[in-house]
């Protein structure tokens, strides 16, 4: 493996690794090869760094989690230099953050922008992959890094019409980069997962009315944003070492929050009541997390989505619509929990409607209106805040063949199979950062993508000193490890839920329960141990 890239042929550059993607994850990992002397490419499709925080520019959009946590650790002057100004970050100041590190650690010159990454075929003669880019160029690499982020690929639904909608029409995960202004409009917000729920109090605030259609209740817990203070930052800087630890080691989902010692039931109703008060008052994701069975068993979970439910009916004035916005259709926390700021009570507001497209689903989009239940609802603009191909479908857009020109769509066709969320067999020398069958969206982001950069990294090192030329999933520890990752899954409550984690969000996609839920530090521990075992489970030739 080379520092610089060599050519291989007159017209084909050549480097050690080809990252794909410059969020996060792409970015963490480029600082990582540099670091170990290897050449990268890393191709981006964007114009500029941060992944996710660089498409999804929607009116509301933060973190859910709290801007100290959601940040990298492996740099201690990184961390120890940037002020975070709230609690929980904007999405400007999560991008700016993005600019900041790939300025500082000089990232760029290995970033080409405005590119994708078109194809990716494995020579099995050479131990090489072919890499072909949407500017007609082609390039080799020893290693290929697919950092293209689990929630990246936004899917506009099929509705009838809705090409023919004259006004503008936004996706919330592709916003446009300059400011859009909704004053006077009358604006039709379909889909209420955490864009929706995040996007309806700001544009309600700017709008002359907002239509939100609803097909499924969602809960949603107050974030209680807030300025961070000087104070709250020492104490976070000074307990950084103990945090980021238990982060990595401890949490369930990568964050350091106290952890439950018992189950939803072992108290009585009041002591239980005042819990979940308090971590409402709290706010945020940790309201999952006031019990260690939330998730398990059926009579917790309805304790806590009891109380979720009694709160959006003490919010909303109107009952009709406090009833539609209550949720009843799946266990709390099996679709991804919500954190809003005033979504409840923004439907107090005048000039905010709840369409119930469950009951009435939307017919079709006409030049001016939306038409569900033989109702037109007049619009001038439109937000589709209807989500994503999760966990696959990025990787999906790309056409990528192992041996024997076999395709991963082929090979993935019933459902992801992966070997620690890290390699797919068939495909040697191709990583994935956060895959499915890895905690990923269960956990802090940033802490899993520094896992998986950090091992595949120490693995590169490995190769290198051990003259291994590829390495690859074993069939057999794959599917011992799908197996797994099905098995943890089916003894919790989620997959009851029609959630993008089940892939029921797109018609035609396997129901499969794509991330690993057996927590970020047994999965890291099993990482480990794998690579201590000199890789077991992988081929390495
Ligand atoms: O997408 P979603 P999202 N007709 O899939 C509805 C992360 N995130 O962008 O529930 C009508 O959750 C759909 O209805 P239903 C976070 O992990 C994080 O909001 O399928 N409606 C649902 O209401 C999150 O979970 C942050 O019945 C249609 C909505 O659209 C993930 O991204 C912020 C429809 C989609 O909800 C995705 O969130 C934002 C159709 N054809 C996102 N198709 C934070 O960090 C879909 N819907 C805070």
């Amino acid at each position: 493996m080379s520092a610089q890239p060599s050519a291989e042929s007159a017209d084909a550059a050549h480097f050690d690794v080809v990252v794909v993607g410059a969020g996060f994850a792409g970015m963490y990992m480029l600082h990582r090869l540099r670091g170990l002397g290897l050449s990268a490419r890393v191709y981006e499709q964007g114009s500029g760094v941060g992944g996710t925080w660089y498409w999804n520019r929607y009116p509301g959009a933060r973190c859910d989690v709290e801007s100290m946590q959601y940040s990298y650790s492996f740099s201690e002057e990184l961390q120890h230099e940037w002020n975070w100004s709230e609690r929980y970050a904007p999405q400007p100041e999560i991008l700016q953050y993005a600019n900041h590190v790939a300025d500082r650690f000089g990232l760029r010159r290995d970033i080409q922008f405005d590119t994708r990454v078109e194809r990716a075929a494995f020579d099995e003669r050479r131990n090489l992959w072919q890499v072909a880019t949407s500017d007609g160029k082609a390039v080799t690499a020893r290693f290929v890094v697919l950092a293209t982020g689990c929630l990246s690929n936004a899917r506009k639904p099929d509705i009838r019409g809705l090409d023919r909608f004259k006004g503008p029409v936004y996706h919330t995960g592709h916003w446009p980069h300059h400011p859009v202004d909704f004053t006077g409009l009358r604006v039709g917000v379909i889909g209420t997962g955490s864009s929706g729920i995040q996007s309806v109090p700001v544009i309600a605030e700017q709008a002359k009315h907002v239509t939100v259609f609803q097909r499924t209740a969602q809960f949603s817990i107050p974030a209680r944003n807030a300025k961070l203070t000087d104070e709250e930052r020492s104490w976070f800087r000074a307990n950084y070492p103990e945090i980021r630890r238990f982060a990595r080691e401890e949490a369930k989902n990568g964050i350091y929050t106290e952890l439950p010692d018992r189950g939803a039931l072992d108290d009585g109703d009041n002591e239980r009541r005042a819990k979940y008060e308090a971590r409402w008052q709290h706010g945020g994701l940790t309201f999952m997390s006031v019990y260690n069975n939330l998730a398990l068993d059926q009579a917790a979970n309805d304790t806590a989505a009891d109380f979720v439910r009694d709160k959006i009916v003490e919010i909303v004035r109107d009952p009709a619509t406090a009833k539609l916005l209550t949720p009843g259709s799946y266990p709390i926390g099996t679709k991804r929990i919500c954190i809003d700021t005033d979504y409840f009570a923004t439907f107090n507001r005048p000039n905010v409607t709840l369409v119930d497209i469950k009951a009435d689903p939307i017919e079709e989009v006409t030049a001016t209106a939306v038409r569900s239940g033989g109702n037109e609802h007049e619009l001038d603009a439109l937000v589709l805040a209807t989500g994503f191909d999760a966990m696959t479908g990025s990787v999906a857009k790309i056409d990528i063949r192992g041996r024997d020109g076999q395709t991963l769509n082929q090979k993935w066709a019933e459902g992801p199979r992966t070997y620690l969320g890290l390699m797919s067999a068939g495909f040697p020398n191709l990583f994935v950062i956060t895959g499915p069958g890895s905690p990923s969206v269960l956990s802090n982001m940033i802490v899993s993508i520094e896992q998986h950069v950090d091992w595949i990294s120490d693995c590169l090192v490995y190769m290198r000193d051990n003259a291994v030329a590829a390495i690859e999933a074993e069939e057999d520890a794959e599917s011992k490890w799908v197996a797994h990752v099905n098995e943890v899954a089916s003894a919790t409550l989620y997959p009851q839920a029609d959630s993008w984690y089940m892939g029921a969000n797109i018609p035609g996609k396997p129901r499969i329960f794509m991330p690993y839920i057996g927590g970020v530090g047994p999965y890291r521990q099993i990482c480990n141990d794998v690579a201590a075992r000199g890789y077991e489970g992988f081929a390495m030739t």
